[in-house]
């Protein structure tokens, strides 16, 4: 690093000094915290994005969000070339800058850092960061703190793309490193073109079938609602209501949204006795998290959660049939079989009904720890590899080389005998692959795959539901003084320490009928989680306390 960019770094780094006594980490999903003592962070977050890009030579995402928390909270997280989030392996080198005491200390950090990673500075090497944020208040002083961040770094450049979801800030760099456009625009397009397919490709029976093509829509009072109310002007053949857009006065998270329904089982603000029978789904407060819901007659708000578990079923279901008959064999002679590897990912969190259900299918279930990051990475092991958490975080990944083969028996199948059963199951899976970001989970995008789905196969919600029914459980959080003493394995089955707190754990599971536990640290909180699953609700309430 020469003296000028040095004294630029440290000059700057002043201008956003570290609150005192306050330790942040890069967890499950970036920093998080009150947004009064974030832009220290952000600001050098900012610095982290513009040397990831310097070393990477390619685009990087900077996302402003704090998700499902409240709004007084904020939150920055960073994504990799490829769209997903940031590599492992630099996250250490967050923590570390995060809290680096003062901009002396910063700037050695920086120097050893980009040392070890080979990174050169200077105006003949450029880094480019695209900036994004949620609808919270304090995101538009946090994004400015960002760009001085990237900014401080010689040759760097932040390009503003304004507010937007996560899932489409990941979107516009993993196009952005693939050469294609990125406009919001284009992301709109890109997902309406791919769903207007999907329903033009739906067998003729089920047309005739008559389905209610009303979808009520809770937007967390965040950015979700706010573009789902651009992009549903692009759509033919559903009729979206959007409520809790934002613009109704409710606060964001605030009894309403994905996590809230998820967690609470009960109606979000907005919804009541009067959505009986209506098909309702829910966003977080950054989309990228989505759950259904109907609302049930004997009503105390109650509601019949459709979770991610479900989603993921249904999504199974689908690629699974459109697979078979995309590798029909039309005579003994032909040779269409491809061995597609179809697989799916889930967490210990998922209900054991849907493990049971997805297996049944024939599919190849593997388990994860918690957080998108190892799911998504483990999913794109697969040709096609479906994810989802509970909490409605997940995507479909496409392999590139199954992309290719795809494209290549669509257009040999085209040329043979168009308009059969088995190209249309080709022209639907691409379709999928361009409507379901690749990048990272996406609610918009996934709730539109719903959306398609339902109209092919012509099922209601409570049908949906009825795939398999969850067995009873209960999650508990726990309030502890050092959460990082409990360690677990086997994507967090396991307790490995404490030592000797496992065989209590599973002596008592073993109690219980169709008993399963586990607990696990909380990446994000200072609690730990408590799960249970059981036969009945007084035994799955009583196993996890
Ligand atoms: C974050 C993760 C989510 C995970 C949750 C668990 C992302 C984008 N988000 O929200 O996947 O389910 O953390 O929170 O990865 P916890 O560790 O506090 O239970
Ligand atoms: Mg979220």
């Amino acid at each position: 690093m020469d003296e000028e960019q040095r004294k630029i770094l440290l000059e700057s780094a002043s201008r956003f000094p570290k609150p005192q006594g306050v330790k942040l980490s890069y967890g499950t999903a970036g920093f998080r915290a009150d947004a009064s003592i974030l832009s220290s962070t952000v600001f050098r977050v900012g610095i982290l994005a513009a040397l990831r890009s310097l070393k990477t030579q390619s685009f990087i995402g900077l996302m402003i969000t704090a998700s499902h928390n409240q709004v007084s909270d904020n939150g920055v997280k960073v994504a990799d070339p490829s769209g997903g989030m940031l590599t492992q392996e630099w996250e250490p080198f967050a923590d570390a800058m995060a809290n680096a005491v003062d901009a002396e200390d910063l700037v050695q950090l920086i120097t050893d850092f980009a040392k070890k990673e080979n990174i050169s500075f200077g105006a003949d090497h450029s880094g480019q960061v695209l900036l994004g944020r949620d609808t919270r208040p304090s995101g538009e002083s946090l994004l400015e703190a960002a760009k001085q961040g990237v900014n401080s770094i010689v040759g760097s450049f932040a390009a503003d793309k304004g507010v937007l979801t996560t899932p489409q800030l990941h979107w516009m760099v993993r196009c952005a490193n693939k050469g294609m456009r990125v406009s919001e625009l284009d992301y709109f397009e890109q997902l309406s073109n791919s769903f207007g397919c999907l329903i033009d490709l739906i067998p003729q029976k089920t047309m005739l079938q008559l389905m209610d093509d009303t979808l009520k829509v809770d937007g967390a009072n965040g950015v979700g609602g706010e573009k789902l109310e651009e992009l549903k002007k692009l759509l033919k053949g559903l009729v979206i209501q959007v409520h809790n857009s934002g613009k109704e006065g409710g606060f964001l998270n605030d009894r309403v949204g994905a996590d809230y329904v998820q967690k609470e089982k009960i109606v979000p603000c907005g919804f009541g006795p009067n959505d009986v029978g209506i098909r309702c789904a829910s966003l977080d407060g950054d989309a990228d998290r989505l759950v259904y819901f109907r609302v049930l007659s004997e009503s105390n708000n109650k509601i019949d959660l459709v979770d991610g578990d479900k989603i993921l079923s249904l999504f199974a279901l689908f690629m699974k049939e459109q697979l078979s008959i995309l590798n029909k064999k039309e005579n003994e002679n032909a040779n269409n079989d491809h061995p597609v590897q179809l697989g799916v990912v889930q967490t210990a969190y998922a209900n054991g009904a849907s493990t049971i259900y997805l297996k049944q299918m024939g599919l190849e279930v593997v388990f994860t720890p918690t957080g998108v990051k190892y799911l998504h990475e483990k999913a794109a092991d697969y040709d096609i590899g479906i994810y989802f958490e509970a909490n409605g975080h997940g995507a479909i990944l496409f392999s590139e080389h199954f992309l290719c083969w795809l494209e290549a028996k669509n257009s040999e199948l085209a040329s043979i005998s168009k308009g059969t059963e088995q190209q249309k199951a080709a022209l639907r899976l691409l379709a999928v692959s361009k409507l379901i970001n690749q990048a990272v989970g996406d609610a918009l995008s996934g709730l539109l795959l719903v959306e398609a789905i339902l109209q092919h196969m012509g099922w209601s919600i409570q049908k949906w539901s009825e795939l398999y029914q969850d067995l009873p459980s209960r999650q508990i959080k726990v309030k502890v003084a050092d959460r990082t003493a409990v360690i677990t394995t086997n994507a967090e089955t396991v307790v490995v320490r404490p030592s000797g707190l496992q065989e209590v754990i599973d002596a008592e599971t073993d109690k219980y009928a169709k008993g399963r536990s586990f607990i696990r640290s909380s990446g994000t909180k200072d609690v730990i989680h408590v799960c249970a699953e059981a036969s009945t609700q007084e035994a799955a309430d009583s196993l996890a306390k």
